[in-house]
């Protein structure tokens, strides 16, 4: 039986990063106390309770999956912007992008008698045309404990590499047991899936994912957590949720007012009543940088 790196909770972004790297997952154990795992689930019970079942077999028919996440609970907001793992994602992608944003938000209960998920990469969500780059940072936060009884997510370390069609013997799998408050973190490219509950009670999960912030979300944030709500929010939360470019000129928009009464190209921010850094598209030296990295621009 194959098993994960337990880190401790004072594991540094580079710790997480290192195992993430060699293995493409890790857990970090009991990052959050017993009293804030309760503040969480006091504000998202209601939202969890009112979640109907999944309707095939990947969401799972035993299975509620509850999302706007941002919008609806600040605590789960400090999740997303916990300094270790944040920090671990913005370090792990940074080859491959000049910003990071919030791929979904989503708890998923997964109810007695639940049978196991399909082992699968999560980037296939842009199917399998991204090759030789890593497009996704994942977590799933505990909010019960998680155990090979109640459907802890089976995962596939130093799976990273495989080819799309290859799959795990039963000796390659590993449970990712871990107490409540603990956080499994994993690639995009990690084989995994959610296992079987055979116990007589809920397997909770945040699973807060973050992508390359030219790639399009899986949960759309600017429906799930619109304007007038990203407007009240921390600016890092809203350059997280896509109000802000992704690269040059990446994400720009055009308010569509009458003709003479409002701006025409500019920033996301501007959505959010923010003034963007650069011009509306973006920062100058960013096109430079583009320039200089590609052949654009010379004959
Ligand atoms: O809930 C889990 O343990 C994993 C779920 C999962 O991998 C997915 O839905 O993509
Ligand atoms: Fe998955």
């Amino acid at each position: 039986m194959a098993t994960l790196t337990n880190l401790p909770a004072t594991a540094s972004t580079e710790d997480i990063v290192a195992v993430v790297q060699r293995d493409g997952a890790a857990i970090v154990r009991d990052l959050l106390r017993p009293r804030e795992v309760d503040e969480v689930l006091a504000e998202v019970r209601p939202y969890i309770d009112a979640t109907g079942e999944g309707q095939d077999d990947f969401t799972g028919f035993k299975t509620t999956r509850t999302g706007a996440l941002v919008a609806r609970s600040p605590a789960c907001r400090a999740l997303i912007l916990n300094s270790s793992v944040l920090g671990a994602a913005r370090t792990f992608l940074a080859p491959y992008c000049a910003r990071i944003q919030l791929h979904l938000g989503q708890i998923i209960r997964i109810k007695p008698g639940e049978t196991r998920q399909e082992i699968h990469r999560d980037r296939w969500a842009w199917g399998t045309y991204l090759k030789d780059i890593e497009p996704q940072f994942n977590t799933i936060w505990a909010l019960s404990d998680f155990s090979a009884e109640n459907g802890a997510t089976r995962v596939v370390p130093g799976s990273t590499a495989w080819r799309d069609d290859e799959r795990p013997t039963a000796d390659q799998v590993a449970v990712a047991e871990m107490p409540r408050g603990s956080a499994l973190v994993y690639t995009g490219s990690v084989f995994h899936g959610a296992g079987a509950n055979e116990s007589a009670g809920d397997r909770v999960g945040m699973n807060l994912t973050y992508s390359l912030a030219w790639l399009r979300q899986e949960e759309n944030q600017f429906l799930s957590c619109p304007p007038e709500i990203a407007k009240t929010l921390e600016p890092e939360m809203q350059d997280l949720l896509g109000y802000t470019l992704g690269s040059y000129a990446l994400g720009y928009y055009t308010p569509p007012l009458p003709a003479g009464e409002g701006p025409e190209a500019v920033a996301p921010e501007h959505a959010v009543g923010r003034t963007p850094p650069g011009g509306p598209l973006g920062d100058p030296e960013l096109l430079e940088w583009i320039r200089q990295s590609t052949t654009m621009g010379t004959e």
